[in-house]
């Protein structure tokens, strides 16, 4: 299995998850610019979109957007317990928190990696950024993962997007669940590993 990634980047949360589930794997880097892949492949033939993560398995079969990878991890290592069972309830939950992870946080993040964002945009989007974590926090008093108590393939994508919030000093003080949450997940072994394997602190 491979999984096509770079460095700190959403693709971290998958990378966690095959930590996580005992996995093996080839970690294969791809150059965001050039689109070529560390083993001298052209990206864009594994992923026409040119962003990873990308997992391929191995016969070959491809699978791209982090969500559906996080899911297909989980569901062929049921007994790993990432995910509810399909077609519960809590299922549903689950798709909600990635969904809002994705469309809520993760794609506000644009603007603050952007190198052509004016001051002003970066502004609204911290703005947004900082509205939208009031759910999470809120989520986070109550109980200790997203899901309650069980750490979840959400979690680990919700992780690498607090990562980020860290990494360009967006402010958490006002966050304290969160913060807490942050520190806890930073301990589990998955997690460290993967983030060691991509060179990361
Ligand atoms: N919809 C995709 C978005 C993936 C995405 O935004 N990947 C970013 C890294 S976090 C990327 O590869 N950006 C480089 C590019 O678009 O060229 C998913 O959920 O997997």
């Amino acid at each position: 299995m491979n999984l096509y990634f770079m460095p700190g980047a959403c693709s971290l949360a998958s990378h966690i998850i095959l930590h996580e589930l005992g996995v093996e794997h080839n970690l294969i880097r791809v150059d965001g610019a050039s689109k070529r892949t560390a083993d001298g492949k052209d990206y864009l033939q594994i992923n026409p979109n040119g962003y990873v993560p990308a997992l391929q398995l191995d016969d070959g079969r491809v699978l791209t957007e982090g969500p559906a990878i996080l899911q297909y991890l989980a569901d062929s290592h049921a007994d790993k317990d990432l995910a509810p069972q399909c077609g519960s309830f809590e299922r549903a939950k689950l798709q909600q928190w990635l969904n809002y992870t994705g469309t809520e946080l993760h794609k506000n993040f644009g603007p603050l990696f952007a190198a052509a964002a004016t001051p002003a945009e970066k502004q609204a989007a911290t703005a947004k950024l900082e509205k939208r974590l009031q759910s999470v926090e809120r989520q986070l008093e109550k109980t200790p993962y997203l899901l309650g108590d069980k750490f979840s393939v959400a979690d680990a994508y919700l992780y690498v997007i607090l990562r980020w919030a860290s990494q360009l000093s967006l402010p958490l003080e006002s966050f304290p669940s969160i913060r807490h949450y942050q520190e806890r997940l930073a301990k589990r072994p998955g997690i460290i590993a993967a983030q060691k394997d991509e060179g990361l602190a």
